[in-house]
């Protein structure tokens, strides 16, 4: 991020950042120091931490910019992005002031549109591509099969080419703007006892994703995503982790299992989840949200911040570890209902890296110790220690040294961003849905 302050545009004025940052730099470097005081008698070094948290990023997804709705309704907000060029400008603000997104996820067909212009916006705030996501859970305007009763485990041949063409697209799309990734969610299943064959669906599931992968450039990978249920209500092709597991070793070394946190049964123990496919080396990433009941998208670390910690505790112990092909992509996947979009994905990816910050102050050789004695209540209580410190001060101090907002809201509503962009943007009648 050297020298980028003089190539980069910045839709947020830097007086206000500056001005926002001096309200609260005279507390920052003692609460800084008093945190590192206490790190330090724990054994650990402050600045090593922080260092760690610098180098984490998540990547924002280019629908979650615009507000999301229910199957009942959508209420609009102000300035909404009309089209992927506003979502980058709405993007860019987000790593402008967290220096935490500084990569951005297209959905296809919503964001489509010129390569060269794509690359020419993003590269304007110094922002690039993260995995490319496609789209045959919905009917794009005028394709010729309909995704009705499935894409790519659809019954009709056709229909399930045209799902592994799109795909093709995407790919196509993404070598072009520098993704390395693609990223495979669909709807298919079915909503009546009876009315599909479990085995078949899901031999022509894999048969047309053997195709897609055929297609991936060697640095890519594949990414597919399961989620329990919903559009499907009585059975979903790709239910669960297990299915996921066994589609990522069916198809090859560049396969991988993606989890969005809001893709399981309640209850459900995901950061075993999450060390099973680290162990088997097939975790591919994540997309982060949290829910109460369902796949809720609600901001990540909202309902259940200790769910995200204990993730986080999984992958550091395998970061730690150096477990074999661990590269986990961190994204979000929200939908912000009630928010001002911007100002959740700005917490989120906060919430992310917090999560990654507590697990890193986890005492692994006490840890074990305990865990080797069966000592059931020190071994919960070193999680504990970790989850309960306040690391705010190494997140505000990251953001900060990285030219970012020491608290990015205040500063994003100081400068009246959305107020300007809704007197550019006018209302349209919709954008894309897209909750996947
Ligand atoms: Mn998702």
């Amino acid at each position: 991020m050297i020298g980028e302050g003089e190539t980069v545009e910045h839709l947020i004025d830097l007086d206000i950042v500056e001005r926002e940052n001096g309200k609260r730099i005279g507390a920052l470097p003692r609460d800084y120091e008093a945190l590192g005081e206490q790190l330090d008698r724990r054994g650990i070094a402050i600045d090593a931490i922080r260092d760690k948290v610098a180098a984490f990023k998540v990547a924002v997804p280019s629908w979650g910019v615009g507000t999301g709705g229910t199957r009942f309704a959508r209420f609009p907000g102000p300035g909404e992005p009309r089209d992927i060029f506003d979502k980058i400008e709405d993007c860019s603000v987000i790593q402008q002031l967290t220096r935490a997104t500084p990569n951005v996820s297209l959905h296809i067909p919503w964001d489509k549109a010129d390569a060269n212009r794509l690359k020419q916006s993003a590269s304007r705030f110094g922002l690039g591509f993260d995995a490319m996501n496609s789209n045959t859970f919905s009917d794009a305007a005028g394709q010729k099969q309909s995704y009705k009763f499935g894409s790519l485990s659809h019954a009709d041949a056709a229909t399930r080419q045209q799902a592994v063409e799109h795909n093709l697209e995407c790919i196509e799309i993404g070598k072009t703007i520098g993704s390395k990734a693609l990223t495979i969610w669909i709807g298919d299943g079915s909503n009546f006892p009876g009315q599909v064959n479990f085995t078949r669906q899901f031999e022509r599931y894999l048969d047309a994703v053997k195709q897609v992968y055929a297609a991936l450039p060697d640095d890519w990978r594949l990414f597919t995503e399961h989620k329990m249920y919903e559009p499907a209500f009585y059975s979903t092709v790709v239910q669960d982790w297990g299915t996921n597991y066994l589609i990522a070793q069916e198809t090859g070394p560049k396969a991988y299992c993606l989890v969005d946190l809001g893709h399981h049964a309640p209850n459900v123990n995901i950061e075993m989840i999450v060390a099973r496919l680290i162990q088997f080396g097939k975790l591919g990433g994540f997309h982060f949200n949290d829910s109460k009941y369902g796949d809720d998208d609600l901001d990540a670390g909202s309902i259940d911040p200790y769910r995200l910690f204990l993730i986080f505790n999984e992958l550091v112990d395998a970061e730690l570890n150096g477990a074999k092909g661990f590269d986990p992509a961190h994204m979000l996947d929200q939908s912000h209902n009630v928010t001002d979009p911007i100002e959740s994905l700005m917490l989120s990816a906060t919430e992310v890296q917090r999560a990654y910050a507590s697990a890193l102050l986890v005492n692994r050789k006490a840890l074990e110790g305990y865990q080797d004695t069966n000592d059931a209540l020190m071994a919960t209580q070193t999680l504990k220690t970790a989850f309960r410190t306040d690391v705010e001060p190494i997140l505000a101090m990251v953001r900060y040294q990285s030219g970012g907002a020491i608290d990015p809201v205040a500063a994003y509503r100081a400068a009246g961003y959305r107020a300007k962009v809704a007197e550019e943007r006018p209302a349209v009648a919709s954008g894309g849905g897209g909750i996947v």
